[in-house]
């Protein structure tokens, strides 16, 4: 059986390899590792879905996602991107306190989340000024990319 300790190990320095929390102090990095949830998904999976509320925050850990969205003129939601170990997603609806703006699917078998809600973003974030300049700033250029696009 793996200790409470040695997962928490294994987090913390998987999460400090994320470029994001790289320059994040010690003691935040290891509040965000206490309060993580790990999520598990299977490939077809949707674990985001465009249009819903949403109050969380991942971090993938295993595996690979779709980035779709609506595009005007198609069907079916386009593929904008995929996303791997290391990559995030989800801050969109916390920053612009808006519902999900693009579907995130699982693309990989045995694909794992670290999931924070939004209090633990918003102390993640929030104590941490260049962060949240970074995001907010990276979240405006998102919705460049959606009219870009013809997203609807
Ligand atoms: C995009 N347009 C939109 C991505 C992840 C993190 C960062 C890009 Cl900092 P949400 C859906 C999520 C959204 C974003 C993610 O999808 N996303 C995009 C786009 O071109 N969303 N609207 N590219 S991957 C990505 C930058 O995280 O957050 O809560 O849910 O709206």
């Amino acid at each position: 059986m793996r200790t409470t300790q040695a997962r928490n190990e294994e987090y913390f320095s998987f999460l400090r390899s994320v470029s994001l929390l790289q320059e994040l102090p010690e003691e935040k990095l290891a509040r965000i590792v206490d309060c993580l949830e790990v999520d598990y998904f299977e490939k077809g999976e949707y674990i985001i879905r465009e249009g819903e509320e949403g109050d969380t925050f991942f971090i993938i850990a295993k595996g690979e996602v779709l980035v779709t969205q609506s595009t005007e003129g198609f069907t079916e939601p386009q593929e904008i991107k995929t996303l791997g170990v290391g990559d995030y997603f989800g801050e969109k609806a916390l920053i612009s306190e808006d519902v999900r703006s693009a579907n995130i699917v699982c693309n990989e078998n045995d694909t794992q989340c670290l999931v924070v809600d939004r209090d633990n973003f918003n102390q993640m974030v929030g104590t941490y000024e260049e962060l949240q300049v970074y995001l907010k700033e990276y979240v405006k250029e998102l919705s460049r990319c959606d009219e870009r696009r013809n997203a609807l």
